[in-house]
């Protein structure tokens, strides 16, 4: 039933008051200062989306880098990632307008106190990506190669750390015209111009070279991707088609990991043991949907602070990229007021209550039990060592149950 509403029309100037008042109501928000402490990356095309998609019109007004990177800073988010054409119209991509453009972008993340993390190459939105990066036509493969060595000169002016790759286009819409492993081969020789690119730029600068992360998603932009995930990837990586793999790691994302079904923490664990968790975009969504890029722990938060449980206690200290899409309800001013300072905040939240999880006393003392095991039965007699363990094990629901008790704010009750 629909309840009457007694609140009286607001008027359209009221409106970003009302929005901002209510957001304080909510409380729980950090500082710029303590939210600059954390690898916390603001993407420029995330917050510069203006809520277009295939049945989108836009619902927000364009905005350049100069507004992304002064609001973020007034946030505290100190470190912006983008893609070359973000900020750089394609037919100016390697010319002089390049850099133009790009002392422009030092200038403002100078004077803003922000630094440039990651640099990636776009290489799924324009037409001349139609057949993916790594298409039959050799003039489509050396652009490709010329976009991605373009893409580490952008870096290393701007002082990034990482460069992410996300072959969006690298897949096809109808099986067979594709030859899948030569379309691979031809993928790993555009990773390997900018590896060696890389190292050369890193020995004329005397600097280190960049890390070099691939990003998985099942699908979309294309039907059928053909590094869909990224244990795909870290596949790919050991395979010997790259000429650097050591340079090579991933950037998993959580919603495209969850996308395709699987647990996110435990992609996350396969590739921290294999040495690969360089980068993580980080937001949330639904498995088995499209892209729906909703900010960090709105839908899943208490499968974040497991994921986080799990990157804490590996020491993980790469960047988090908050490569999510604040909602085509969102205004231009929501974006900056409403949709970042909470997806930050969330996280901040998150990523503490992770800590106070791993040094829970109930936690411990069952996580310490279980590892223990149970007394009295060696050997070869399963019935016996099943029962030796039988009543420890209820232990592995009490984990759980404590989990959710922490993310309430503990041992929460209602009077009744
Ligand atoms: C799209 C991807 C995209 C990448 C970006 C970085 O689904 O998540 O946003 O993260 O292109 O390479
Ligand atoms: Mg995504
Ligand atoms: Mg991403």
């Amino acid at each position: 039933m629909l309840v009457p509403t007694t609140m009286k029309p607001v008027p359209q100037n009221q409106q970003q008051s009302l929005v901002e008042r209510l957001t304080k109501a909510c409380g729980g928000s950090y500082s710029p200062e303590t939210r600059r402490k954390y690898f916390i990356t603001g993407p420029q095309w995330a917050a510069a989306y203006q809520g277009q998609a295939l049945f989108h019109a836009p619902t927000r007004a364009a905005i350049g880098y100069e507004d992304v990177i002064r609001e973020y800073a007034k946030i505290g988010i100190g470190y912006w990632s983008t893609h070359d054409t973000d900020v750089i119209p394609t037919a100016a991509l390697g010319k002089d307008g390049q850099h133009e453009i790009v002392a422009g972008i030092k200038k403002s993340l100078a004077e803003h106190g922000l630094k440039c993390s990651m640099v990636t190459t776009e290489t799924f939105h324009h037409a001349v990506w139609a057949a993916s990066p790594a298409a039959e036509s050799p003039n489509v493969r050396d652009y490709a190669a010329f976009r991605v060595k373009n893409t580490v000169d952008i870096g290393y002016e701007l002082g990034a750390e990482f460069a992410v790759y996300w072959p969006g286009s690298l897949g096809y819409y109808v099986q067979g015209a594709v030859e899948e492993t030569q379309t691979l081969k031809w993928y790993a020789e555009t990773l390997n111009a900018a590896c060696e690119h890389d190292i050369e730029m890193g020995r004329k600068h005397d600097r280190p070279t960049l890390k070099h992360c691939m990003e998985a998603k099942p699908f979309e932009p294309q039907a059928e991707i053909l590094l869909p995930t990224s244990d795909a990837m870290l596949a790919f990586i050991g395979s010997g088609l790259l000429t650097h793999p050591e340079m090579v790691g991933l950037n998993p994302e959580y919603l495209h990991e969850l996308m395709w079904g699987a647990a996110p923490r435990a992609v996350l664990a396969r590739a921290l043991l294999a040495g690969k968790l360089w980068h993580f975009d980080i937001n949330d969504g639904y498995r088995l949907k499209h892209d729906v890029d909703i900010a960090v722990g709105l839908v899943n938060p208490l499968d974040w602070l497991n994921v986080l449980m799990l990157l804490r206690s590996h020491g993980y200290n790469g960047p988090f990229n908050l490569d999510y899409k604040p909602p085509r309800t969102t205004s231009n001013h929501g974006v900056f007021a409403v949709s970042f300072p909470t997806a930050v905040d969330r996280f901040i939240t998150l990523w503490e209550m992770a800590g106070e999880a791993l040094a829970d006393p109930i936690i411990n003392e069952a996580s310490e039990a279980l590892k223990a095991g149970g007394e009295g039965a060696h050997g070869n007699d399963a019935d016996a060592i099943a029962a030796s363990n039988a009543e420890l094990l209820s232990l592995h629901e009490l984990i759980a149950h404590r989990l959710v008790q922490i993310l309430w704010g503990t041992g929460r009750t209602y009077s009744v």
